[in-house]
């Protein structure tokens, strides 16, 4: 197996990282990988579910058709998280929000596994797997692992869905304006696991760039972003990010 040298980070990118005041980070699936979970675009093709992509069966399109078809879908992955453990990557950056001053997480993941690891105040784009919501007064309720799902919310009656966003849906309120500004404030943005298609996520480490932050991307596979990063860490984020903690 190709061990990553610690020489792969530059000299700048170690300067920058000892230095650094206020640092964002930004992941997607690919960080939850090294601990079981697939990825929705791993190896060039897009993940399917009853023989449609995620991105038809995650719409909000979905949820006012078939939303028995929505929560098969989303029991699936919950059932298949609920063993999985974070890796390294989610550890080390668990010890980041205590090393630097201003640091802010923002992921696109849902499997709730930054929290499991010890980050806190998770920025969580998308929503969160484990929380459902009424299609109706927007109450939410934990679920549990020990527990049935509960199908209908105990404040109104109405059918619970699941918390997370789905394709054509708007962020949660504020979730993106916060990313948005902690990354124009940020010197150094990491962006970890992600393949950087989907928006409004994807244009953060632009925003980052834009007021003048280092971008480092790390990621096995190259992504549309790779040439509008400052530097480029080739490899798996449990290999590459405790890194770091070694000067
Ligand atoms: C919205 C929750 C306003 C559900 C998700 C602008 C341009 C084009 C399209 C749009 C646009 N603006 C809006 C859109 C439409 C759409 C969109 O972006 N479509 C894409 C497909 C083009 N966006 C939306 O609909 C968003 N809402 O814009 O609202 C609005 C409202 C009404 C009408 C118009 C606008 C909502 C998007 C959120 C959808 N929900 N998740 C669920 O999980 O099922 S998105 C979901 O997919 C994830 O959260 C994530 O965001 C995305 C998957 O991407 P990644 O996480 O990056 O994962 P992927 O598998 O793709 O890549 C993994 C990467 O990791 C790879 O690069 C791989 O190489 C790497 N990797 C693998 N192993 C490792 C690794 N890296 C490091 N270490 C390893 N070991
Ligand atoms: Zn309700």
């Amino acid at each position: 197996m190709q061990t990553i040298q610690t020489q792969v980070i530059s000299d700048e990118l170690r300067d920058r990282f000892d230095r650094a005041q206020s640092v964002l980070v930004l992941t997607g699936a690919g960080i939850s990988a090294e601990s079981g979970v697939p990825t929705f675009r791993g190896g060039g093709n897009t993940a399917v579910w009853r023989g449609m992509p995620f991105d038809v069966i995650s719409s909000a399109t979905m949820v006012q058709r078939d939303l028995a078809a929505v929560w098969e879908w989303f029991d699936y992955r919950r059932n298949l998280l609920q063993n999985l453990r974070p890796n390294r990557a989610h550890d080390e950056i668990a010890h980041w929000q205590d090393r630097f001053p201003q640091f802010t997480l923002v992921t696109q993941n849902i499997d709730g596994l930054h929290q499991k690891a010890g980050s806190r105040e998770v920025v969580e784009l998308h929503g969160n797997i484990w929380r459902a919501r009424c299609v109706n007064c927007n109450a939410r309720v934990e679920i549990l692992t020990d527990k049935p799902r509960p199908d209908i919310c105990a404040a109104c009656g109405d059918r619970l869905r699941p918390d997370v966003v789905l394709f054509g849906e708007m962020l949660p309120p504020g979730a993106f304006e916060t990313a948005a500004e902690k990354a124009a404030d940020c010197e150094l943005c990491f962006v970890i696991g992600t393949s950087a298609i989907v928006y409004p996520a994807a244009s953060l480490p632009e925003i980052a760039r834009s007021a003048g932050g280092y971008v480092c991307e790390i990621n096995p596979e190259a992504t549309p972003l790779s040439n509008r990063c400052d530097e480029g860490l080739t490899g798996k984020a449990g290999e590459v990010l405790p890194l770091f903690s070694k000067s």
